[in-house]
Formats: structure tokens, sequence, C-alpha cells
């Protein structure tokens, strides 16, 4: 289908993919489809789930580069539906390739970068994203530079940037300041960036609300954490985009969820404003999401306030009791980030914001991604003496 890129600030439109910032004003760029619906070759039958079965809503022009990313399970949680007197779906994330869903963003990101011809890739990341980015970079036989804040990023995900092939460099800054230096090394170096700035990778993430969708019709809320703000962005407009197609009639409220921490959208948003003040030094146990200066808070707020949802901001107790909650009772296993969206429904439904919706909650990366986190709320195993007595005594 035909699109061109347009600036959200300047409203100038582009008809480049070798862009991924508006060149007047510097401000994001989105993709615009001309839609069509004679021109969509999939049916939302429930049948062979996966990020490339929307082709035909993705803005890439050769074969894809794929490790079959999407096609992530839908769970119904009926723990957490008793708990939040809601109809509770949980979709797995973690169960993508590099377990996290910017898998879905980077398949489309790397194809991106190798029909234009670029060489090399670069991200400054709270973790998924370079291991993601490195794991497709590996695929497509090009490099990739990653820029992560040092000493904050969950071990799981340094070692997959490792060990496919990434130079991975740690800088003695935050997040926020990691992405400001790489956006500069990318200018002068001419290698792709792949962080959400990036349109074409956010066109991936979109398959998420296709997904949601083809599998279960259209919700009332879908519920997920909010980091860097470029996946709510994102599915926000996969649901737009079905029904400007008239695939769909509703759109579901859209509903972020943020550390306490790290918390300027849900700022923003109890305040009303369009734009966030950026959190000089963002905490939380939820590493992923240790963002204070998010790059896609417009598109995030305006997904929030078209779509009548909110900004909810959780504690990290909330967030590691959510973790257990949807690992030992639903037999999830997420790491914290993505147990924000859980905490954020169970705070929600305790406030009476919701009650008796039917809500699908977003487990953006896996339980593996963090062992660290793990032990430190779990404890170490007990260790015995190998022998029968001692074992049944710590039974
Ligand atoms: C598990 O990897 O920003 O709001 O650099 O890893 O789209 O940023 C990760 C973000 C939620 C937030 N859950 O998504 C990175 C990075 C998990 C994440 C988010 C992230 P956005």
């Amino acid at each position: 289908m035909e699109y061109l890129l347009r600036c959200i600030d300047c409203n100038s439109y582009y008809e480049s993919d070798y862009i991924y910032t508006c060149p007047r004003c510097s401000g994001l760029l989105e993709v615009q489809f001309s839609l069509n619906a004679d021109e969509i070759d999939f049916s939302l039958d429930g049948n062979n789930l996966s990020v490339w079965k929307y082709r035909s809503l993705l803005p890439v022009r050769i074969n894809p580069i794929s490790l079959n990313e999407g096609g992530t399970p839908l769970y119904k949680a009926n723990y957490i539906s008793e708990v939040s007197n809601c109809n509770v779906y949980v979709k797995h994330e973690g169960m993508n390739p590099s377990g996290s869903f910017k898998d879905r963003g980077m398949t489309v990101g790397v194809t991106k970068a190798i029909e234009i011809g670029r060489k090399a890739v670069a991200c400054a990341s709270t973790g998924n994203t370079s291991a993601s980015m490195a794991m497709y970079a590996a695929r497509a036989g090009i490099k990739a530079y990653v820029l992560l804040p040092a000493g904050k990023v969950a071990l799981g995900k340094v070692a997959q940037a490792l060990m496919h092939g990434a130079r991975v460099i740690s800088i003695k800054g935050n997040f926020d300041e990691a992405l400001t230096l790489v956006r500069q090394v990318c200018e002068e170096k001419g290698f792709y960036l792949l962080n959400s700035v990036n349109p074409f990778r956010l066109e991936g993430q979109k398959t998420i609300a296709f997904e949601i969708v083809d599998a279960l019709g259209v919700p009332d809320a879908v519920i997920l954490p909010v980091g860097n703000a470029g996946n709510i962005s994102a599915i926000y407009k996969g649901f737009l985009e079905l029904r400007e197609l008239g695939l769909i009639d509703e759109i579901p409220r859209m509903i972020g969820v943020q550390a306490e921490g790290a918390n300027p959208i849900f700022r923003a948003f109890i305040e009303g404003r369009r734009e966030i003040e950026p959190i000089e030094n963002p905490e939380t146990v939820a590493t992923a999401i240790r963002i204070g200066q998010p790059v896609n808070a417009k598109k995030a707020l305006r997904a929030i306030y078209e779509s009548e949802g909110m900004a909810v901001e959780v504690s990290d107790t909330e967030i590691v009791e959510a973790q257990k909650l949807l690992a030992a009772k639903e037999g999830i296993g997420v790491e914290p980030a993505s147990a924000a969206s859980v905490a954020g429904l169970i705070k929600l439904s305790r406030e009476e914001e919701l009650s008796g919706e039917r809500v699908v909650c977003i487990t953006t990366g896996h339980l593996l991604k963090d062992p660290e986190e793990v032990i430190k709320v779990c404890g170490k195993p007990i260790e015995v003496d190998a022998d029968v007595e001692a074992i049944k005594k710590a039974l």
C-alpha cells in the first residue's frame, strides 16, 4: 500500500524512505498509508497470526529479515480476572524470538535498513531494544552498535546483545543521555538509528493491535507499560488503521502504566498536558522503563487522550507483586516492566476506574531477561545435604 511520512509537529509530508525525523523541524515522523480496503490481503480470522500476516499494512518493499516474530499467545487470566473483577487477557510478548515485543519493530526496522542499503544499525537501550536489534542485525549480516546505561541493564539482555555480535558500549549516564548520544553518533557515522524515533520500526509494533483484534475482537481497554512511549503510540495507530479500513468500529481505551520513579507521562496526564516535563534521575526496579524523557511522549499522550484512556503510576512493590502473581498464579513469566501492566490494572480496579471490562494486558518481556531481579525478590534456592532426610526437612 502507498505511504508517505508525515511530521507530527509541522505536518510536512515526505515521500522518502531515507529519513526518520523531519528534515524541516526535527519533529517525529509517522508513516501514513493511503488506506484502501481493496489492497488488504489478510482476513482477521484468527488464523496464522504473525507480524508478516499484515504485510499489506507494513511499509517495506523487499522480502523481510524475519525470525518468525509475532503470533504471541493471548492467555485468559482467570486469577487476575477474579482479583480485578474484569475479564482479563494477557498477551505475552515475551514469547517473541528475542523475548520481547521489540522483535516486531526490529523485523521491519532492519528490513528497512537493508532496503535502503545501510550496513550498520545502532540504538541506545535499556536492554530489550539492543538484544532484539543485535539479533536481527546478525540475521541480516550487518553491524550493530549499542549504547547502554552502565550498570542498569538486566543481565539477560546484555548477554543477548553480546552473543549476537553487537558492539556493546556502556556509558556512564542514563538511557536518556545514551539516546541523545547515539543520535549524534548515527548522524556522524551514517548508522541507521533503530530507536523508536524511527517510524518504520514502530510500524512493526502496531501488529500487536492487529493480532488482538484477530484473536479476540476489540477489547474495552489495552493496558501496557510505558517507557520511551513508542509501543502505546504504535498499538493505537494499529487500531486507528483498522477502524479507518472499516474492519472495526471501536477503539479500545489505551492505558499506559509507568513506574512511580519514572513517570513523566503520568504527570502530564494528571495535569491534562500534551507535553511532558523530563524527570532528571529516573529510578525503578523495572529497568526497561527507567526513562525520564520519552521521545514519543507526544504521540503517546495523543493516543491516551483520543482513546479516552489513562495514564497510571505504580510503585516498585506493586510491580513485583504483580510479577509474582502472573508467575505463580497464571504461569506467565515476565520481567518487572511487563508486570507493570497488571499492577496498573489491579490498581485501577481497586480505585473502581475499571470494572467488568474486557481488558488485554500486554506483558512486554520474558521472565528470563532479568534473573538478578528474581533472585533479589525471591531469594536463592535452599541448599541442603544430598540426603533424603535433609531434603524432607526442607520441603
Ligand atoms: C519489557 O529496550 O526502551 O514505551 O531500550 O523493554 O515503547 O519504550 C525498552 C522498553 C516496556 C517500554 N516493556 O516500551 C529499550 C526500551 C519492556 C521494555 C518497554 C520496554 P516503550
